[in-house]
């Protein structure tokens, strides 16, 4: 979109840096685990004219009038998101993940309830619990980890601090675990005592709505997820829960921790739910495991270590101890030949989380662009030429990095 083209005042400061974006994304390979590429059809809902509605309330029980359309667009995408994932209750009106658990915990906690969830520095999300998150300040928090030898949930841990804690909400889910949840065993380990269980799926969502992993809908009384991840939808964020918690969820989400809702990402959601229930979007779920799976397989050839020694998901955790680098300095190298990555803890890094030991991969992105095994393996050569060479490497990485990403464009 050029300046000119968005009216009588066009704003080139703005919308030069949005070419910019434009650009950056265009000619560099995202590898961001929690990043993706949504389709035209769900950056055009977001950029439509509903951003201008209020439409506090829910469908039929509005407080502005003019809410017609916006009724049926949140009506349409709460069908399509029961429809998808299977659920009895879905709110769509989460503006984020995080404020998705907040909106789920305080439905059924109260403050200074103890609230159970994955430790941040072992792949847990700040919303479950971290202290300087207002799921940490609200609630009383206890975190488990994991087994720093294999890298794994320790589910008998998991038990024992729930049997000492008594919480009044168990949490699962992550935001850096490359292995399946058991919702099954912490569904149970809830239940044992008397706690409420929320299922955060908002890294595997695409994976679980494109049925390729397990679904914890119908096993976790909510099931809180962004949309943006491997969804593939708008940024945003989503509650489904049992028909028993509709109501107090709905009034815990508006007007607990919300006002107006977002009716343009709305709307984008349902589109985004639209595309997911089309038969392709099973196909791209099987792809995105294999890639995951072909991506962590050519690391270990490479030499990298692998947290857990592999993925059961989209996500492959790199521990570059063996390599001597921190995860700062091999995602500024990746960086620079423009293979964006993140830096992340790894099990029992002793490094700060602003320096630490490994990097996080993710394969939602190259996937939409169309990237198969045979691209996985060469990211994987790439990335060892870039952090085993460094410098020397630079020129030609960037150029293939370049080639490749403009055989692979984004979706138009
Ligand atoms: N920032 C997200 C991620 O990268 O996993 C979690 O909120």
């Amino acid at each position: 979109m050029s300046p000119e083209s968005t009216g009588p005042y066009p704003d080139r400061q703005v919308f030069d840096l949005i070419a910019q974006e434009d650009q950056r994304q265009a000619e560099c390979l995202t590898l961001i685990a929690s990043e993706n590429h949504c389709s035209p059809a769900v950056r055009a809902a977001m950029g439509s004219l509903l951003t201008d509605k209020y439409a506090e309330g829910y469908p039929g029980r509005r407080y502005y009038g003019g809410c017609e359309v916006a009724d049926q667009i949140e009506d349409l995408a709460i069908s399509r998101a029961k429809e998808l994932f299977g659920a009895e209750h879905a709110n769509v009106q989460a503006h984020s993940g995080t404020q998705a658990n907040l909106g789920a915990y305080l439905s059924v906690m109260a403050p200074g309830d103890r609230l159970l969830g994955m430790a941040l520095n072992a792949g847990g999300h700040l919303s479950h619990g971290f202290s300087r998150s207002h799921s940490g300040i609200l609630f009383e928090p206890t975190r488990y980890g994991i087994d720093e030898g294999t890298g794994l949930i320790d589910y008998d841990e998991v038990e024992r601090l729930a049997k000492e804690r008594r919480p009044r909400m168990v949490v699962a889910g992550f935001s850096s675990y490359p292995r399946l949840l058991d919702w099954k065993r912490m569904r149970a380990i809830a239940d044992e005592v008397g706690a409420f269980f929320l299922a955060d799926i908002a890294h595997p969502a695409g994976l679980i709505a494109a049925g390729v992993i397990d679904s914890p809908v119908g096993i976790a009384d909510f099931v809180t997820m962004t949309t943006h991840k491997t969804l593939r939808g708008p940024r945003g964020g989503m509650i489904l829960c049992k028909e028993e918690f509709a109501k107090k969820l709905d009034s815990s989400v508006f007007p607990g921790g919300q006002g107006g809702p977002f009716l343009h990402v709305i709307a984008a959601k349902a589109v985004a739910f639209g595309e997911a229930l089309q038969p392709g979007f099973k196909v791209y779920g099987q792809q995105v495991l294999e890639n995951a799976r072909v991506l962590a397989e050519a690391l270990l050839g490479h030499g990298f270590e692998i947290v857990t020694g592999g993925t059961d998901n989209h996500l492959v955790m790199v521990d570059l101890r063996p390599k001597g680098l921190s995860g700062k300095q091999a995602e500024a190298l990746c960086l620079r030949a423009g293979l964006v990555v993140n830096k992340n803890l790894i099990p029992g890094d002793p490094k700060k989380a602003m320096e630490t030991s490994g990097l996080r991969l993710g394969t939602a992105a190259p996937t939409t662009r169309g990237m198969g095994p045979e691209g996985m393996t060469e990211i994987a050569g790439l990335l060892d030429r870039l952090i085993t060479g460094g410098e020397s490497e630079m020129a030609v990485v960037g150029a293939r990095i370049r080639e490749l990403a403009a055989a692979h464009p984004l979706p138009q």
